[in-house]
């Protein structure tokens, strides 16, 4: 196997770009890549701050490294979500990876903010773990960046996660789902940052692949409540086409991203309120984060 660019021997083939790389050469691909998403979606400009929010796996470390590397003023945020020795393990390895690149980690902890970690609010509640973990992640996210002033977000899915959600939704046609689905998602209101995916065109092998060549230590495991879950079947149902068909995840995602998601666009008429309690966006009186903070508050009460 040579590499497309230098002639010089391989260490990774993409099937899909019908093409293989050296070391060098690849992670100058993985760099354009990024490069072209943030420009195609105008995520953020180098005066801005980025606010990276990092798990300590593989695609948000290797998101927050080519942001640095190409220059942006970034901070890491690592939300601990109290899951065990998985989150132990995960804060370390996103604590070693600030360090050794000398910039700022910021952590906060859902179990400071909602009241209890992860684990006992799926009790609490008597819902999936994912369902207050989704709520209390994205609630955080905006009001640290809100707290730091920072204007963007920027989060490591990649085109499988991307492409897994998006069959999700259209199994479902969930049509409200289907106009959110993006690589950017711009503020409509001044207490809501945009929320970008620089990674949206590198897979989850390529993010791998890179993460490795740079040398990035991140955790391995999954979180232990990702088992079953169904972004998983349809990762796999996505992974058996592209081995049938290179290049079909990347076709579905950026084929309806450039010709399928406009078709559901539509003026959103929702009303955008301020959380009476809190002061984040809601569309009622009180935010659903200040409600579930509320019900872990008064269950550890009684
Ligand atoms: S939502 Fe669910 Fe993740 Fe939270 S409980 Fe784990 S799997 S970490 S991406
Ligand atoms: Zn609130």
């Amino acid at each position: 196997m040579k590499c497309r660019k230098c002639g010089g021997a391989a260490v990774l083939e993409l099937r899909r770009h019908n093409a293989a790389f050296c070391t060098p050469d690849f992670l100058e691909f993985f760099q354009n890549q990024v490069r072209e998403a943030i420009r195609k979606y105008r995520m953020f400009t180098r005066d801005e701050r980025v606010l990276v929010a990092v798990s300590g796996g593989k695609d948000s470390l290797a998101l927050w490294d080519v942001l640095i590397d190409e220059g942006y003023h970034t901070t890491g945020l690592y939300l601990d979500l109290g899951i065990f020795d998985y989150s132990v393990e995960s804060k370390a390895k996103c604590e070693a990876f600030a360090a050794r690149r000398g910039v700022e980690l910021v952590v906060s902890s859902v179990a400071a903010e909602v009241g209890a970690p992860v684990p006992v609010i799926k009790d609490v509640t008597r819902r999936p773990p994912c369902s207050g973990c989704g709520l209390s992640k994205r609630y955080l996210m905006n009001r640290v960046a809100l707290d730091l002033g920072v204007p963007v977000v920027a989060t490591g899915h990649n085109l499988d996660d991307e492409a897994a959600t998006l069959l999700g939704s259209v199994l479902h046609w969930q049509t409200d789902a289907l106009p959110r689905q993006s690589p950017a998602l711009p503020s409509t209101h001044p207490r809501l940052v945009r929320r970008v995916k620089p990674l949206y065109r590198l897979s989850e092998r390529e993010t791998a692949a890179y993460a490795f060549l740079k040398k990035i230590d991140y955790i391995v495991e999954e979180c232990p409540f990702a088992k079953g879950a169904t972004s998983i079947a349809h990762k796999e149902t996505l992974n058996r086409l592209e081995a049938e068909s290179p290049g079909a995840k990347h076709n579905f995602l950026l084929g309806f991203l450039e010709r399928g998601r406009p078709a559901f666009e539509r003026v959103e008429d929702v009303v955008l309120n301020e959380c009476t309690r809190c002061g984040q966006v809601t569309t009622g009186t009180v935010c659903a984060f200040c409600k579930l903070s509320d019900r872990v508050k008064r269950s550890a009460s009684v």
